[in-house]
């Protein structure tokens, strides 16, 4: 075996600078530019004190003038935006589940979609209180998907999932009335009180923000996380490589970008047929490389392997390497500037959804009915598109790195399941996990999720904080493109477990694992939520989620979806800590509300520190905090 050697994010960013050179010379220009042009930020905004929810203003805070035209004063306004960013993340994550729920609906076992993890799907039906014996699997998946549909317009009571909290958590939720009702109602809630003449006051904001978070969470998230297993299969670990050099220039290249596996499932199924891959043969490639970017890209590596090209900021460059045949689409988190930097290549940009339609894309409607139909075309599109590439624009920068992905809480129970001497008790739990925390061989542990910023050098936040974590014992558990950035570092491969504590390298050599486990996507935090439910369930101690050694992270995110998570996370009872600022500042009682009061009402709280060095440290010192008041 080749010695390992973590590539750090500086080196990527030497790698792709020559692609840089590239997009100067076809006259493109990328994010790096853009940002130039955007800098200074407008100060109003970043501090959130800046209202155009109605036609009398738009109304900016000032010393002169302290209230909006309404009367509305700064904590007023930064609230209701703060709901809105909210509401903006929840409707997004949970529309993506809600999408997933009606390709189940479809599911069938004669066409392109079939259920992959019957045994899951059993299981969700049980806790649900929905019948199985004698059924039909695919009776029972139909009935499961219009259910799962209802929980977003459900007429009473409060989403299903929540039963799947500790008792506590689910007191906590119901004291301080956040406890989410239907997901669309949480969504409409919020619209609703931050119209103009309703709310104001800033508790009630930041409390509709938690119960808005939690719907996605607990609500829309969890269900596209778990009917996609049903669906596509539940991960258990599998071998894949990270970073661009995953591309092959002999190859053609097929890039999947967006987040519902509905499409990436489908393109990678096709790319796979023998058939296809003649024709590529045919047009002079040696094969078809599919690989991803975005939590999309999340989702096929942990169920197929799929390479990750790379995370958010990578998306162009992907295109910059002049060896994209395809790059193709479905929702989130696409840049709008893909369109025009298509064209300045051979690359044809593909979107598939009519909610992210965009300008210079070729639109092929993407639908449960006509999927493999489609995905035929797109992957045939690509093909035929190898012949018009420029070989002397193709530059991969050849940085890769080998990762185990595919740590579902199942699989991480079943990882603990080869190290517990098979005590019947300890088997499918996570007891294990606690021993380790208790013995303090491990100290504790950070979700480690979110985005990248250009507020951040890429990944650099997201690679200091990992590399101290380590160091100091504390096991990482990451998603969306945290997880990636882990990847393309090289902490995803299991001989990163020599950059540990003695401790952590210990368990990762027991239990054969890296030291950041990859749990998915984004929506995928929801299976964080479960870990930590089921680490208090299983604690013989009775510990809280709140009192568990274990913190959230999202040091360069920036997206709505990571507010509403942070949200939840938080309303979970884990305390998060963010690397980047929100629109808040500009609220002393917002402020104080999210890195403070919230913890009366849900046992956790907000940090917001934009040093990554104070951001480390501030964590391992409230995990340490924890250790101290569990007397471990
Ligand atoms: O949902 S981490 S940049 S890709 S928002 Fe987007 Fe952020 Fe990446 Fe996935 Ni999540």
């Amino acid at each position: 075996m080749s010695e390992f050697r973590l590539i750090t994010p500086e080196e990527t960013a030497a790698a792709t600078a020559v692609l840089m050179e590239t997009a100067v010379k076809v006259g493109a220009d990328s994010y790096t530019y853009r940002l130039k042009n955007q800098t200074p930020h407008c100060k109003f905004g970043e501090q959130g004190i800046c209202c155009k929810i109605c036609t009398m203003g738009p109304c900016r805070i000032t010393a002169k003038a302290p209230r909006g035209i309404c009367g509305c004063d700064a904590h007023g306004i930064v609230g209701r935006n703060y709901l809105r960013f909210t509401a903006g993340g929840s409707a997004t994550h949970s529309d993506h589940g809600r999408s997933i729920c009606e390709t189940l609906y479809h599911a069938n076992p004669d066409g392109p979609y079939k259920v992959k993890d019957p045994e899951k799907l059993i299981r969700i039906a049980h806790e649900w209180g929905v019948e199985t014996e004698g059924k039909d699997i695919y009776d029972l998946a139909h009935e499961m998907a219009y259910l799962a549909m209802g929980e977003y317009g459900k007429v009473f009571g409060y989403q299903n999932f929540l039963k799947r909290a500790p008792k506590h958590t689910q007191e906590l939720w119901q004291k301080a009335d956040i406890a989410p009702r239907a997901i669309d109602r949480e969504v409409s809630c919020a619209m609703h009180m931050t119209h103009m003449g309703c709310s104001s006051k800033a508790e009630a904001l930041i409390k509709q923000s938690l119960r808005c978070g939690l719907s996605d969470g607990w609500g829309g998230s969890m269900a596209g996380t778990e009917f996609s297993d049903v669906l596509f299969g539940t991960p258990k670990p599998v071998e894949t490589e990270a970073n661009l050099g995953v591309m092959k220039a002999e190859n053609v290249n097929i890039v999947v970008h967006g987040h519902d596996p509905s499409l990436s499932e489908m393109i990678c199924e096709l790319a796979e047929d023998p058939e296809m891959i003649a024709l590529a043969k045919e047009q002079g490639a040696k094969g078809i490389t599919v690989s991803g970017v975005c939590c999309t890209s999340n989702e096929v590596a942990m169920r197929r392997g799929i390479p990750m090209a790379g995370n958010f900021l990578q998306q162009e460059n992907v295109i910059l390497t002049g060896a994209c045949e395809v790059i193709v689409v479905d929702v989130q988190c696409i840049f709008p500037a893909l369109g025009p930097l298509s064209k300045c290549f051979h690359t044809k940009f593909v979107t598939t959804s009519p909610i992210a339609q965009m300008p210079d894309s070729e639109y092929i409607e993407f639908d449960v009915e006509s999927a493999d139909e489609k995905a035929k075309q797109i992957v045939t599109m690509a093909i035929m598109n190898f012949k018009n590439r420029k070989p002397e624009l193709v530059n991969i920068p050849q940085l890769k790195q080998k990762a185990t992905v595919g740590y579902s809480v199942e699989a991480i129970k079943k990882t603990l399941d080869t190290v517990t001497n098979s005590h019947v008790d300890q088997l499918n739990t996570l007891k294990p996990l606690i021993e380790c925390v208790k013995s303090g061989v491990l100290r504790g542990a950070v979700a480690m999720v979110g985005c990248n910023n250009p507020r951040v050098r890429p990944d650099t936040a997201h690679i200091a904080l990992m590399r101290k974590l380590l160091e100091n014992d504390i096991i990482i558990v990451a998603s969306g493109c945290s997880a990636q950035a882990a990847a393309k570092a090289g902490l995803m491969d299991k001989r990163a477990k020599d950059l540990c504590g003695a401790g952590l390298r210990r368990v990762c050599e027991l239990a054969d694992i890296p030291p950041v486990l990859h749990m998915g996507s984004c929506v995928d935090i929801s299976r964080m939520m479960v870990l930590v439910s089921d680490l208090s369930k299983d604690s013989e101690d009775g510990w809280q989620i709140s009192q568990l050694p274990v913190v959230g992270c999202a040091p360069e995110w920036m997206s709505e979806k990571a507010v509403s998570i942070g949200n939840y996370v938080v309303a979970t009872g884990l305390d998060t800590f963010l690397g980047v600022l929100p629109d808040v500042t500009g609220s002393s009682e917002v402020m104080d509300l999210l890195t403070n009061r919230v913890s009366d009402w849900v046992e956790a709280k907000y940090t917001f520190e934009t040093d990554p060095d104070k951001l480390v440290d501030a964590m391992i010192e409230r995990i340490e905090e924890k250790r101290t008041a569990l007397g471990i």
